[in-house]
């Protein structure tokens, strides 16, 4: 899972960046994409590994990029564009950083207005995209080369996403059928991928907010975190952050809301397995089924899928062990339809 953060020069992403990775950020004006990954901080799974003991812990994680910031108002800013959009379309979801830090008395204007133009700059990149594409598919069609029914599909689509965005609307307001979906997934369109928006605030007032569903509605996750605040708490040590992090009053800690906001954004969730050997946490999409979910644990237990034996981790946390669970018939043995819920405790039965 893939998260690039983006923004405008001096947003603010590498500091963010560093804040949530723990990884030294790159000197302001560095042209190169800087790599990290962040551990999905869950509390249920600290929980299950004291219980269980393992031998190995596995955490889910999200790769994040920090993505250069560029000058969109000239030709090598635009030409420099280009390239770093190429990296962003092969990312899971779009980080947006703002500044909403300073004293600057129109800060709310400058926070609309940069959201705006971050906004059009990834429309009007897809814009570019799907237009080539259409362009390339007519001249495709007209000279009979070969997959002519493949192509015909995929320009009603690509025309009907040219609406869209001339229209100035996202690619996800287009309304697509899940056909239509995989047909152009590979073109990776910015428009299209989930976003979060996370304003870097001041240390003076960092849960400072603002409304931004005029721009772009009320699905996209907000979230306020000083970066810098927080990337300074992130070279603490333990006991230090704790006082830190009570004296500063914001109570979850800038990593915890960042990857809840990203999990949201993506419509993930996690199951967990457990045992001796390891305790491990499974992103999935909300609404997977447990035959699918199988699969990421291994595709020999997707096909020899017997039964998903679960139990819900509150539960299990309530009733103190899988003892007393099979005891008060908290055990359930699922089929391969069964909608994997956040938080299920999953041991596959299978045989291959
Ligand atoms: N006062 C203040 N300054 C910040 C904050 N976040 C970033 N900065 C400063 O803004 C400048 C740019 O930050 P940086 O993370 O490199 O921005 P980037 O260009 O988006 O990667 C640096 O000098 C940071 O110290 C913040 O929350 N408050
Ligand atoms: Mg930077």
């Amino acid at each position: 899972m893939i998260a690039a953060i983006t923004g405008i020069m001096q947003s603010g992403k590498s500091t963010l960046f560093s804040a949530v990775s723990g990884k030294t950020p790159a000197p302001p004006g560095h042209a190169e994409i800087n790599e990290a990954i962040v551990y999905v901080p869950d509390l249920r799974f600290e929980w299950l590994v004291e219980h269980y003991k393992p031998k190995k812990v596995t955490y889910a994680s999200i790769d994040c990029l920090d993505i250069p910031g560029f000058d969109f108002g000239d030709d090598g800013g635009r030409s420099m564009a280009r390239k770093i959009f190429a990296r962003i379309r092969l990312a899971d979801m779009i980080v947006l950083v703002i500044q909403a830090y300073g004293q600057d008395p129109d800060i709310e204007e400058n926070v609309l207005e940069d959201l705006g133009t971050m906004r059009t700059e990834y429309l009007l990149s897809d814009l570019e995209t799907v237009y080539n594409r259409v362009e390339k598919l007519e001249k495709e069609v007209k000279k009979a080369t070969k997959f002519q029914d493949q192509k015909k599909e995929e320009l009603g689509i690509q025309r009907k996403i040219l609406e869209t965005l001339e229209a100035e609307k996202p690619v996800s307001q287009a309304r697509l059928s899940t056909r239509e979906l995989e047909v152009i997934r590979s073109l990776g369109l910015l428009t299209l991928k989930p976003m979060m928006v996370v304003l870097n605030t001041d240390e003076d007032d960092p849960s400072r907010s603002f409304d931004l569903s005029g721009i772009i509605g009320d699905d996209v996750p907000v979230i306020s975190v000083c970066s810098k605040l927080e990337q300074e708490l992130s070279l603490l040590d333990e006991i230090n952050r704790a006082e830190f992090i009570a004296e500063l009053g914001t109570g979850e800690s800038a990593v915890s809301s960042f990857v809840a906001s990203a999990y949201k954004a993506m419509g993930l969730i996690s199951f967990l397995t457990v045992g001796d050997d390891e305790v491990r946490a499974w992103p999935i999409k909300r609404g997977e089924i447990a035959h699918d979910a199988a699969g990421k644990v291994h595709s020999d237990i997707r096909r020899g899928f017997i039964r998903a034996e679960t139990m819900a981790y509150d539960e299990l946390r309530k009733l103190g062990s899988e003892k007393a669970m099979k005891a008060a018939g908290k055990m359930r043995l699922e089929g391969k339809d069964y909608v994997v819920q956040d938080g299920d405790i999953i041991s596959y039965r299978f045989n291959v």
